[in-house]
């Protein structure tokens, strides 16, 4: 190898603390929906093949998970609320830590962005205000469907989905996780009670920042309560536009829900900086790293990082972790090809979604002699 490889110019691939872990390096792989659970929610050996084989991550952030029945959007998501799915998290969370890896499960209520299909009882998906996504499909066992307008929660049901995030968040420690991700980006639910342009509530959950950011906070109380806020991490969208989410004015927003956020003492702050999956700087943001300066825990960055990219960013100082979702995909020995430099294959977007080994557990690592 000509090129100088990559651990010789960056702290990438150097161990760090996050909460009571020293992570053996600072590349974390994000969460990727994949769809190949059962009908019911429940992981097995399958995942735990794919997720062991990417265990040489710093830290590995489960594919999103159901809190509850109702915080399904997807067919063939997993859950994570069952003792079946405990059960089936069991294996990978195992399988995991036999390879010296560590992983987060990501916690996940999906609002407005499901389908009665995929709803207990055929009802409609449940969201802060009776808002429709505007051209949303719904990926369900029939296919794609339009996604219509969802039934705005009463305020006293909210509790109720509070104590399903703590119940998911007791199923999580059971099954063996390091640790919890709790889901507030990408247009799901906790997004939807953030944004004005989601949030049209009356109530204490709705209105004034304070009141928007509520629920997020009654979440994460819940939450730590179980873990501890070192073993909890939190992801942010705060300029996405995926699930045709968005704020009229995010800056004083996110930075008003991170300065809450430090009562907690949370392990990351995970942002995915611009819309996720596309432009890293769109027009009307801010600055991010004031999200960066005003947390007192790790800063995870995420968005089509490449590794120069990431090497930028730890030599600015710009993050603490580097999160790489779809190379991932591709590459389970993503850490040591960035180190050594050496080319990354190409995902198959056809096998992103459901299906089974097939573009999910055969993508082969390089062989030492190839490396
Ligand atoms: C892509 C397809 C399905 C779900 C996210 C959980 O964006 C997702 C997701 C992404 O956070």
């Amino acid at each position: 190898m000509s090129q100088t490889r990559a651990d010789q110019r960056s702290d990438l691939f150097d161990p760090v603390e996050l909460g009571p872990y020293r992570l053996a390096n600072r590349i974390a792989m994000a969460p990727l929906t994949r769809s190949r659970a059962t009908d019911e929610g429940v992981p097995g050996e399958l995942q735990a093949i794919h997720y062991a084989q990417r265990a040489s991550a710093g830290l590995i952030i489960s594919e999103a998970t159901n809190i509850s029945p109702q915080g399904k959007g997807y067919i063939r998501t997993p859950g994570i609320w069952s003792p079946e799915q405990v059960a089936g998290w069991k294996l990978t969370t195992k399988a995991v830590h036999d390879k010296g890896g560590r992983i987060f499960l990501q916690l996940w209520h999906v609002g407005r962005i499901s389908h009665p299909d995929l709803q207990p009882g055929g009802q409609l998906p449940v969201a802060p205000s009776a808002v429709a996504p505007e051209n949303q499909q719904a990926y369900t066992a029939e296919g794609f469907k339009p996604i219509g307008t969802p039934r705005a929660l009463e305020t006293d049901e909210i509790a109720g989905i509070v104590a399903d995030y703590a119940h998911a968040a007791k199923c999580a420690l059971e099954a063996g996780f390091d640790g919890v991700e709790i889901h507030a980006a990408n247009g799901y639910l906790l997004q939807q009670f953030l944004s004005d342009k989601t949030n049209k509530r009356t109530d204490q959950y709705g209105g004034s920042i304070e009141n928007r950011t509520r629920i997020v906070r009654e979440v994460v109380d819940a939450v730590t309560k179980v873990w501890g806020g070192d073993r909890v991490g939190i992801r942010i969208s705060p300029l996405t536009k995926f699930g045709d989410i968005g704020d009229s004015n995010p800056e004083p927003l996110y930075l008003s829900l991170v300065e809450e956020l430090n009562a907690y003492n949370l392990a990351y702050l995970h942002v995915i900086e611009g819309d996720t999956g596309g432009d890293r700087n769109p027009p009307g943001g801010f600055d991010l790293q004031k999200l960066h300066r005003a947390f007192n825990g790790l800063f995870m960055a995420n968005n089509n990082y490449t590794l120069e990219l990431a090497i930028k960013a730890r030599e600015e100082n710009l993050a603490d972790i580097i999160c790489f979702g779809r190379p991932f995909i591709s590459n389970p020995d993503l850490v040591e090809r960035l180190r050594s430099g050496a080319p990354l294959a190409e995902a198959d977007p056809n096998t992103f979604y459901a299906g089974e080994e097939r573009g999910y557990t055969d993508y082969p690592a390089l062989t030492p002699t190839s490396a």
